[in-house]
């Protein structure tokens, strides 16, 4: 999320709490340019305590969104708890933004280290940090780097080849994989609006800028646009380089993967605490899977993960004891701002090790009290309580249990036995089933509901003949879901390629005198988005055979969620999801961004449900207490 939004949303709410805050600590502003290795000028708003009381660690944020109207750190809802503990903040603008020169790369790739001249986010990160201990007095030698999303992605390559300075960071919602998971595409499906607007956004000026759309509904003007090519060829006239890289680069070829951080990433350097919410509608694959990678050579015990009950950077403002429609029964938010993120940089920055809250988060379960975090935090949703595992996900604790389609409608933990079975729908591209209650406001602009969508309630859309849907008989038990959660489906389409969506539903009982507006609703645990074209080859996208049966196995990500005795679990299928993915024209053609208008066309979509073909969903089910 931009980290303007989140400050102008703070600074507004907030003003009370600050007071008091200022009461406490206030800061001194200055505006400095950092000259980098090459001469290039890093514009960066540095905020210091005005009450010495040195020596003091420095905690410093990299963003494109511009740094100049950052306030002072206590009037930040996100990082107010530390800023009255008392740090050195900096704020920079990352090369070719805002007030910094140089020329801005989305997600610049790590530079040609055979160059001893060459810089990239790394170099710069390492340039800034060098000048900030040199030249802010008072300060104790130790930095830390933290940030949401873009931030996050700048945290985790200012850690790559760390300063050594540098004792601690938190990557949160940092995308990892542009391709396979976040913001630009989900299994090789473009995520259109989100791409369209972003990439606008970021490169048509070198302030942020909003496309002027002429609809209020995008998913009309989207729709008006027909195929992608009318993209440069009415609009964006191929300035936008990062539209062109979407359009020249539509398989998982050498451009994502260099970009990925799997491919970056080596043993962890630093102590780095990622945080994820389940809701992210931007990077929720990110933080889950930089995560998984370094996890995998920890040595030394310094990668440690949160998940909350959160969309996009929500951790960072507001209570969070609510999400849309959904109610938490905890202030999560605030704890985890109070509870775990002022704790884990005092700890590693300034030396803390204050006893464990009790009423707050069971950090006392595994450590905190000799100095250790525990290794996953992570909020329950539906139980509404904090967990701390020792592993993420945890093992040895859940069985994955298969959560069968069947005839009628019915979601069982009985296999099927028919033969052959099956159920249809017809997918048409010229009627997409929106993504979300429309109208489809931009998706940055005042009072858009981008960013609770993935809390909707998913009723708006079950009754199309294009969303298939089952579910099961009004649960009997609470059934608890830890880990990470996998659809695998047997489908054919009568067309040459398709796309697959598939999304895990809580519904909630159709009586719910405890919040009445509540009574049906169907709350989306889970889902993502297949494109069949990627089924046997993530860089070589092959043509389907009409009506042959194909296996997709669809990574649906990682949930902590009690379903509850008396709701229902429900699996709805379909094949658009318009416009955050672009159409798939259902026929196949080497590159979507080339295809014609003449290329679409309307496919019948068969999802099997037979002994040997049994699509579920694999559900790593926790024994209950
Ligand atoms: N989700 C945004 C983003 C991050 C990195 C690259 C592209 C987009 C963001 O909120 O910053």
């Amino acid at each position: 999320m931009k980290l303007f939004l989140i400050i102008c949303l703070c600074v507004f709410c907030f003003e009370t709490y600050a007071q008091n805050a200022a009461d406490t600590l206030a800061y001194s502003r200055r505006v400095v340019s950092i000259t980098m290795r090459d001469g290039v000028m890093l514009n960066t708003v540095i905020y210091s305590p005005q009450k010495t009381q040195t020596p003091l660690p420095i905690l410093l944020m990299r963003t494109p969104y511009g740094v100049d109207k950052m306030p002072s750190p206590n009037k930040i809802e996100y990082i107010a708890d530390m800023a009255k503990e008392g740090y050195f903040f900096a704020f920079q603008d990352i090369r070719g933004r805002y007030k910094s020169e140089g020329t801005f790369e989305m997600q610049r790739f790590t530079r040609d280290k055979k160059n001893s001249k060459a810089i990239d986010e790394s170099t710069d990160t390492y340039d800034a940090i060098e000048w900030l201990i040199k030249n802010i007095p008072g300060n104790n030698g130790k930095v830390g780097m933290y940030g949401i999303s873009y931030s996050g992605w700048t945290t985790m390559i200012g850690s790559i080849e760390p300063h050594p300075a540098l004792k601690a960071v938190s990557e949160q919602a940092s995308p990892s994989d542009m391709w396979i998971g976040d913001d630009f595409h989900h299994n090789g499906a473009f995520r259109l609006s989100y791409g369209f607007e972003y990439a606008y956004m970021e490169e048509a000026t070198k302030e942020d800028a909003h496309f002027p759309f002429d609809k209020y509904d995008t998913y009309e003007w989207y729709l008006k646009l027909g195929p992608l090519s009318n993209v440069n060829e009415k609009y964006f006239h191929g300035k936008i380089p990062t539209w062109n890289d979407f359009a020249n680069h539509p398989n998982y070829d050498e451009f994502w993967k260099k970009q990925s951080l799997p491919y970056r990433l080596g043993a962890p350097t630093v102590p780095n605490l990622h945080v994820a919410g389940y809701w992210d509608q931007e990077d929720f694959y990110g933080p889950l899977k930089a995560y998984e990678v370094l996890e995998k050579k920890d040595t030394k015990n310094q990668n440690f993960i949160v998940i909350g009950p959160w969309n996009h950077g929500g951790w960072g403002r507001s209570k969070g004891d609510k999400l849309g429609n959904i109610k938490f029964d905890a202030p999560t938010g605030e704890q985890f701002r109070k509870e775990i993120q002022a704790p884990w940089f005092a700890f590693h920055l300034k030396g803390k090790n204050e006893p464990p809250k009790p009423e707050a988060i069971p950090f006392n379960t595994s450590g905190r009290a000799d100095g250790k975090f525990p290794e996953a935090v992570t909020f329950q949703t539906g139980s509404n309580s904090w967990q701390s595992y020792t592993a993420w996900p945890p093992t040895g604790q859940s069985t994955f249990k298969n959560l069968y389609f069947k005839a009628d409608g019915k979601l069982s933990f009985d296999a099927p036995t028919d033969k052959d079975s099956f159920d249809s729908y017809v997918s048409d591209p010229f009627h997409p089933v929106p993504y979300r209650n429309r109208p489809i406001e931009a998706t940055y602009s005042p009072g858009s509901r981008w960013f609770t969508w993935l809390t909707e309630d998913q009723r708006f859309v079950n009754n199309r003949p294009d969303v298939m849907s089952w579910e099961t008989e009004v649960l009997t038990d609470d059934i608890t879901v830890t880990g990470n959660l996998l659809a695998n489906l047997f489908a054919s389409t009568s067309g040459t390629d398709s796309d697959w969506i598939v999304k895990l539903i809580d519904v909630y009982p159709e009586e719910y005198p405890s919040d009445p507006k509540m009574s049906g609703y169907q709350f989306m645990i889970a889902n993502d988005v297949f494109r069949g074209r990627f089924r046997n080859n993530l860089d070589k996208p092959e043509a389907v055979k009409p009506d042959e049966v194909n296996k997709y196995s669809i990574d649906l990500h990682a949930a902590n969620h009690v379903f509850r005795k008396g709701h229902k679990i429900m699996v709805q299928v379909q094949s658009t999801w318009f416009p955050i993915i672009d159409r798939n024209p259902q026929k196949f053609v080497p590159n979507i961004f080339e295809a014609k208008e003449s290329d679409f066309q309307v496919a019948t979509q068969r999802v099997y449900r037979s002994a040997t073909q049994a699509s579920h969903i694999q559900l790593p089910v926790m024994p209950n207490k």
